[in-house]
């Protein structure tokens, strides 16, 4: 039986991730810092599942709170298959010179340095195994800028050169690393960019038809679950209607 540690699976794209693969038969090790969250989903599940399920809070934030979080890690969940490094968000929307340098520090913390902590204390055993993957979850964002995006598109852009780095260091021991980078997804992404202003997160996906978490879900199982001899090494997935980072076509314009 395979293993899985999925990064902020308390909503969004972690949790639909989590649930598909505990459905296939997967151990799952959930991390999030709303542990509640976490156990409310679980605990809608069939109880065949819930066993297959370890929730962790966790903060990907700290590296004490991750190295503590491995150390606690049961023996039947112990040996990671798949790392899903998916936590992650976008503070704020504006232009440099009126950004928030706490946003700022969050959003590097988050999803460059958290990436970091996890993807080291992970991937150690998985270099002494000679086996495992990597999956990153980055963003069109990390492929091309736009206004009021900078921190948040550095972080991804980040991510993406990790992600070929990663590659380059771990493919010799036999670790997968690839990259999944989604357009406009409607999860709780624009409702914490936009501080919990829901309105202003509603208006990101008017009269348009974003992605669902569950589409990222299932391009994560089609990766993970490739052959040993490929390695889907990036894509981008994208809402049909959109064609770029800043470039939507909504059914209001037709
Ligand atoms: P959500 O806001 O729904 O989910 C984000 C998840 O990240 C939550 O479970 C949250 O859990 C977790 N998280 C945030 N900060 C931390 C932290 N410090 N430690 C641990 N977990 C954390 O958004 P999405 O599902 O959309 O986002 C998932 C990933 O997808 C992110 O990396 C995002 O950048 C990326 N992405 C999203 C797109 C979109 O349009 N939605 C498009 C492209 C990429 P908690 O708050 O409980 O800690
Ligand atoms: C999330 C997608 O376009 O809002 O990474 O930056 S976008």
């Amino acid at each position: 039986m395979k293993t899985i540690l999925v990064t902020g699976s308390s909503s969004g794209i972690g949790k639909s991730t989590a649930i598909k693969f505990v459905k296939a038969g997967w151990n799952v090790i959930c991390w999030g810092r709303r542990f509640k969250k976490m156990e409310a989903w679980k605990n809608k599940l069939p109880e065949i599942d819930q066993k297959r399920i370890f929730l962790q809070g966790v903060d990907v934030m700290s590296e004490n709170q991750v190295t503590e979080a491995i150390q606690l890690i049961p023996e039947k969940f112990k040996v990671i298959d798949l790392l899903v490094n998916n936590a992650g968000l976008a503070l704020g929307k504006s232009p440099i010179h009126k950004g928030l340098i706490k946003d700022w520090e969050q959003m590097i913390d988050t999803n460059l340095k958290g990436l970091l902590y996890v993807t080291k204390m992970i991937s150690l055993d998985m270099v002494d195994r000679k086996s495992g993957q990597i999956i990153n979850i980055g963003s069109i964002a990390g492929k091309e800028t736009y206004p009021d995006g900078n921190v948040y598109n550095a972080t991804k852009f980040a991510v993406d050169a990790l992600t070929r780095a990663m590659r380059q260091d771990l493919s010799q021991h036999q670790i997968r690393v690839s990259q999944i980078c989604p357009g406009m997804v409607e999860t709780e992404f624009s409702e914490v960019r936009f501080h919990g202003d829901k309105k202003k997160a509603q208006q990101v996906y008017k009269n348009m038809s974003p992605l669902k978490a569950n589409d990222i879900a299932d391009l994560i199982f089609y990766v993970s679950n490739t052959p040993t001899h490929v390695n889907v090494a990036d894509v981008l997935i994208l809402p049909a209607q959109q064609a770029s980072a800043s470039i939507v076509t909504r059914d209001s314009n037709n």
